[in-house]
This record gives C-alpha cells, sequence and structure tokens, in this order.
C-alpha cells in the first residue's frame, strides 16, 4: 500500500473505530442514565409496599392474580408462562402524558405474608394522536392489543411495558409476565388467555 493509499483508508478505518467506540460509549451511558432512573423510580415507589399507600394514591385493586399457561396463539401476545400478579390500576392517570416516575399500574403478589410489591406497568392508550411505538427506559412497549379480558375490557386498545422493579425475572426486567411471582396465594386466581394483537399506527 502507497503511502497516500493508507492516509485514505487508514483514516478511514480510524475514523470508523472511532464511532465505534463513540457509540458504543453512547449506548453505554444511556443504559447508565435508564439504571439511574430506575433507582430513582424503585425508591419512590418504595412507600407502595404497603398497599393501603396505593389504595389511597387511587391504585385501585382489580382483584384477580393473572397468570398466564404459556400458550402460544397466532395472532396473539406471546406471554411466558408466569404470572402478572394483582393489578392495581390508577385510572385517571392512564391516556395522560406517559410519566416515567409515575407508572399506571402497581403490581403485587398474593403470599402468605400479605400482598407484595413486585412490579409496574404503564398503559397507552391506543388513540389517533399515537403515532408511533412509545418508549420508556429505552425499551419498546408492547402492543398494541385489547384489553386484557375479563378485568380489563376488550374495547380498551393499549400498548403497555411491565418493569419487574422488585422480584427478580429470569426473562428479564421487562418481560410482560414473571415466572417467580405466583398467584397459588390468591384468593381470587385467574388464568387468562395471551391476549390478542391488535393493528398498530403503521
Ligand atoms: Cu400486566
Amino acid at each position: 500500500m502507497t503511502r497516500t493509499a493508507c492516509l485514505g483508508r487508514c483514516g478511514v478505518l480510524a475514523l470508523t473505530s472511532i464511532a465505534g467506540v463513540w457509540l458504543g460509549l453512547a449506548t453505554a451511558q444511556a443504559e447508565d442514565a435508564n439504571k439511574a432512573d430506575i433507582e430513582a423510580l424503585k425508591k419512590s415507589l418504595a412507600k407502595y409496599e404497603d398497599y393501603t399507600a396505593a389504595v389511597r394514591d387511587l391504585y385501585l385493586s382489580t382483584v384477580g392474580c393473572v397468570f398466564y399457561s404459556g400458550e402460544k396463539i397466532p395472532g396473539s401476545m406471546d406471554y411466558p408462562k408466569g404470572a402478572m400478579g394483582v393489578h392495581f390500576v390508577n385510572v385517571p392517570s392512564v391516556g395522560q402524558k406517559l410519566d416515567p416516575m409515575k407508572p399506571n399500574v402497581l403490581i403485587y403478589e398474593p403470599t402468605k405474608k400479605g400482598l407484595k410489591l413486585v412490579g409496574v406497568e404503564w398503559l397507552v392508550p391506543l388513540t389517533p394522536n399515537v403515532k408511533e411505538v412509545p418508549t420508556l427506559f429505552g425499551q419498546k412497549f408492547m402492543g398494541p392489543m385489547e384489553g386484557h379480558y375479563p378485568l380489563i375490557p376488550r374495547e380498551f386498545v393499549h400498548y403497555d411495558l411491565h418493569a419487574w422493579l422488585f422480584r427478580d425475572n429470569p426473562n428479564g426486567m421487562f418481560s410482560p409476565t414473571n415466572p417467580n411471582v405466583k398467584c397459588s396465594k390468591a384468593e381470587f386466581p385467574m388464568l387468562e388467555k395471551p391476549t390478542k394483537m391488535m393493528p398498530g399506527p403503521m
């Protein structure tokens, strides 16, 4: 290779690797930022470990402890075997601007010692204003899908994102179901079929 050829090619190579390093750094920084946000969120939600505090803030129980068998149905959501727990929904916040610090739902697991806070969920109803898939903490929401019948009307077409902030999930923090969460101690266990997917904005 002549010196001039190297100046050209080697320059490009150097630039590409600098760009690679920079992109890598940017991704790592974004991940760190998300981690910090998640830690702050966990702290601010710790008060809801007492479910009566949640009820006072209008996170109201939908009673049934929802779980899925892992059954696959074409055209329906792919929910790994596991529970989604008891959803306490703050209805007034649903359809408002998405707030990473104020999830629309708190998720509890019924245990021998009472209800344990295990996770949270954000809901975005599919309206004509929604032009793209919502994201939080670098995670794409799932959906759009029907409402989770029978506790939610099927007509409530929405996107959602679960975060298992207070219970490890072998499928990942943002997986919709958690095999470590059980409904076996629940007074009202509710085996649900995976939810039907719906067409999105594009
Ligand atoms: Cu859920």
